[in-house]
């Protein structure tokens, strides 16, 4: 039986990070709100469950899993390939941190209120871009580059590697300057990124239509007047 993923249909978002890892474990699952109506069912799929504060999330028999790392650490568990030889709380750990980065980077563009429009908030979230591009992403990207000790954070490819990719093509679709110019700083964290694009399942994933492009409604979001070198 596939198990079930709910995400907002239309943007990358926080599911993507769940998405790579169904398809590179080659787990059959259904993304179930791409249908039509699909933001209504999730909704009322939601409500009924106590747990899940906001998607994503998976369903999977009797279980209800959300956030990001736990469902990682839940398929991993069950599907051994996605771990890579790692053990599960260095994994989680990592994945945890990722998880702040992707807070830090939705705050870029809402700085003050989630729920009022970027348009709303541009003088702010121009200053908060500023600090995130000069002082957080090399902070962060430091990070992972000494995490990254040989070609995988494991013994081979793991959920942890491929939520790497998905930050490093978010932050080059976000800051297309800053992260060329930071380029070289991360050499084994541009190779990861083309090793992960060319893990079969990735690759089959990435040329399907169930990849969604980047776009200004997701998490990782280019506004131009947001980024320089
Ligand atoms: N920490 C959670 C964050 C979940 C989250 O913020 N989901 C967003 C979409 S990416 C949402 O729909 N939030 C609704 C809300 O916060 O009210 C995770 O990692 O899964």
């Amino acid at each position: 039986m596939p198990c079930k993923l709910w995400y907002w249909p239309s943007l990358q978002g926080r599911g993507e990070f769940v998405r790579l890892a169904l398809e590179a474990g080659g787990i059959a699952y259904v993304d179930c709100a791409r249908d039509d109506d699909g933001v209504k069912a999730m909704m009322a799929d939601m409500a009924k469950r106590a747990s899940v504060y906001a998607p994503p999330y998976l369903v999977d028999g009797d279980h209800a899993v959300s956030q990001v790392a736990n469902i990682l650490l839940y398929l991993a568990d069950r599907h051994p390939v996605l771990a890579g030889g790692s053990d599960r709380y260095t994994l989680n750990a990592l994945q945890l941190t990722i998880a702040d980065v992707v807070a830090e980077v939705h705050a870029v563009h809402h700085p003050v209120d989630a729920s009022a429009y970027y348009d709303d908030q541009k003088s702010e979230a121009k200053r908060a871009a500023d600090a995130f591009r000069d002082q957080r992403i090399p902070k962060f990207l430091d990070h992972f580059e000494g995490a990254l000790a040989g070609d995988w954070i494991g013994k081979d490819w793991s959920y942890v590697d491929l939520s790497l990719f998905q930050l490093v093509a978010g932050l080059r679709y976000m800051f297309p300057k800053r992260m060329a110019a930071l380029s070289p700083e991360y050499p084994r964290l541009a190779a990861l990124h083309d090793r992960v694009a060319a893990i079969p399942g990735i690759a089959a994933y990435l040329a399907s239509d169930r990849r969604i492009a980047f776009n200004t409604d997701g998490i990782f979001r280019h506004y131009p007047e947001l980024d320089a070198a």
